[in-house]
């Protein structure tokens, strides 16, 4: 492929409707919650006594209000862990609840979270680790048989589903077991059978992990990527054996800083459509450990999180672990309360545009399209958007706001129905009759928000520097200061700059190791 045609391609790939869902959704709140929650221990062992797990005030219905409050969409319940105890009522094992003395043996823990998210309006998603510590199966093909009657039992029994994640975990050294060879074809085909509307995350095709759990993003965040960041989760969760020339072949991995630069896109032939997922826990731990009652996160970096995933073109997904009680302790209520108001407050800062200037629009899609977010509940696609009728090297936005404001923060969203465009962009503030730049960005994508030291005007420049090809942008909104400035001090960019120097010289050398192995 020349250059041109790489464009082409790349510009040519754009979201499934799971995916455009829960883009346009963006923010989840994960439960692990299990036996390890009763033992203290992160990674259990499947043998730990299920009469332990006796939650006594167990109330889901104050998980998912509490989520609610906190501005999620979803949830998403660890039904069984790496342990093996299962949170249902499941005909596969006798690991788990039924073998508890909560409700007598007789309680479903995913039937109430499913139930409470119905009552408050929020959609339910299933984790069910492949990795499992108890079952007899396991290292032998008739787990996947096994694992998929577990799917087929959470996939029919508790209404619609909307997310399925996959963990790649596969400890079975640990154990002195065989090598799992986890059947994930089989298991993507069941769930595509029995929940289509599912978007499968994580080992799954539909969302990728952003290859850390720390809450951090990439500066630089592109939903078309290569097509191995995808198979390798497979791949290496299936691989491992031995250590043969395959491994020499993986130059990449998906935890790298770049996945979808043009320069970067350049190495490879065939390319997907697969938004990162920032997961990341509130506290230390996955699961609720008293110790750490005291860690848990601030809002200030809560915020910084969900501006760095929500705000950069990722999906947030939140854990918050209930505790022994069965509840969600106070502190991360009252803290998850706290994100929910700084979220929703955020319409009420939306400074009114007087006038909105671009370069001349192609057919109905004129720039008073960009200012309003609004899409088809049915496609997920946007009502309206903007497209400029000519490829030019730059474009340039002009709005006029309803008087002088004091403003921090652009949002800027891509119409990925026509894929991920804009490479770089530029903000101005008029201060004093001259332009002043607040903001340097790269991606877009389905979301980016721009927050910038605050500042006094009454117009605002948006400039793309760099696109793929002509722009179809699908909203433009600016905010009011609240008083809360998300930017990242100069040692936190010192510290990525050395990060990203090691990066380059690091595909240096893997792209020369290439070109040998290639000869
Ligand atoms: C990891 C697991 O090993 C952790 O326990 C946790 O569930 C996290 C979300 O995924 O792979």
């Amino acid at each position: 492929m020349n250059a041109e045609e790489r464009v082409n391609e790349y510009v040519s790939i754009v979201p499934n409707l799971n995916q455009k869902r829960i883009q346009r959704e963006r923010f989840n709140v994960f439960f692990h919650y299990g036996i390890n929650t009763f033992t203290g221990k992160e990674w259990g062992d499947g043998k730990a006594d299920p009469k332990i797990f006796d939650p006594s005030e167990q109330d889901t219905d104050q998980w998912v209000k509490a989520v609610k409050d906190g501005g999620a969409y979803g949830v998403i319940l660890t039904c069984k862990h790496h342990d093996g105890f299962c949170l249902w009522q499941t005909k596969t094992t006798a690991y788990g609840v039924a073998s508890s003395p909560y409700k007598d043996g007789k309680g479903d823990v995913v039937r109430e979270v499913s139930d409470s998210c119905r009552k408050y309006g929020l959609k339910f998603g299933i984790y069910l680790s492949p990795w499992d510590r108890n079952s007899e199966t396991y290292g032998t093909d008739k787990y996947n048989d096994f694992y998929c009657a577990q799917l087929e039992e959470l996939l029919t029994g508790y209404g619609e589903i909307f997310c399925v994640w996959l963990d790649g975990a596969c400890g079975s050294y640990m154990d002195g077991k065989p090598k799992q060879i986890y059947d994930w074809d089989r298991y993507f085909a069941t769930i595509r059978r029995l929940a289509p509307n599912a978007a499968i995350s994580n080992c799954g095709p539909d969302v990728r992990w952003v290859g850390n759990e720390g809450g951090i993003a990439r500066e630089s965040e592109w939903n078309v990527v290569p097509k191995f960041a995808f198979n390798i989760q497979s791949i290496e969760s299936k691989s491992q054996q031995s250590d043969d020339d395959n491994f020499a072949k993986k130059q990449f991995d998906i935890t790298l800083d770049d996945l979808g630069s043009r320069e970067f896109l350049q190495n490879f032939d065939s390319f997907i459509w697969y938004p990162a997922e920032v997961d990341v826990s509130i506290r230390p731990g996955w699961f609720y450990h008293k110790a750490q009652d005291g860690s848990v996160r601030s809002l200030k970096n809560l915020l910084k999180i969900y501006y760095n995933s929500v705000g950069g073109n990722s999906i947030l997904l939140l854990n918050i672990p209930p505790d022994k009680r069965g509840l969600l302790c106070e502190k991360d209520v009252e803290r998850i309360k706290e994100l929910g108001q700084h979220i929703k407050s955020v319409e009420r800062e939306e400074v009114k545009i007087k006038a909105i200037t671009a370069p001349k629009a192609e057919g109905e899609n004129v720039i008073e399209g960009v200012l309003t977010e609004e899409y088809d509940g049915e496609t997920y696609d946007a009502a309206a958007y903007y497209t400029p009728a000519k490829e030019e090297d730059r474009y340039e936005i002009q709005l006029t706001l309803d008087g002088v404001k004091k403003i921090n923060r652009v949002k800027l969203v891509e119409n990925v129905a026509f894929s991920q465009r804009i490479e770089k962009f530029e903000i101005y503030a008029n201060v004093g009759g001259k332009d002043k730049k607040v903001y340097d960005g790269t991606t877009v994508g389905y979301g980016r928000i721009a927050t910038f030291k605050a500042v006094n005007t009454d117009k605002v420049k948006i400039v793309l520097t760099s696109v793929r090809q002509r722009p179809y942008i699908e909203f433009i909104g600016v905010y009011e200061d609240n008083g809360v400035v998300i930017r990242e001090t100069s040692w936190q960019r010192f510290v990525k700059w050395v990060h990203h120097v090691n990066y380059k010289i690091y595909i240096n050398r893997e792209n020369k190791k290439r070109k040998k192995l290639n000869k």
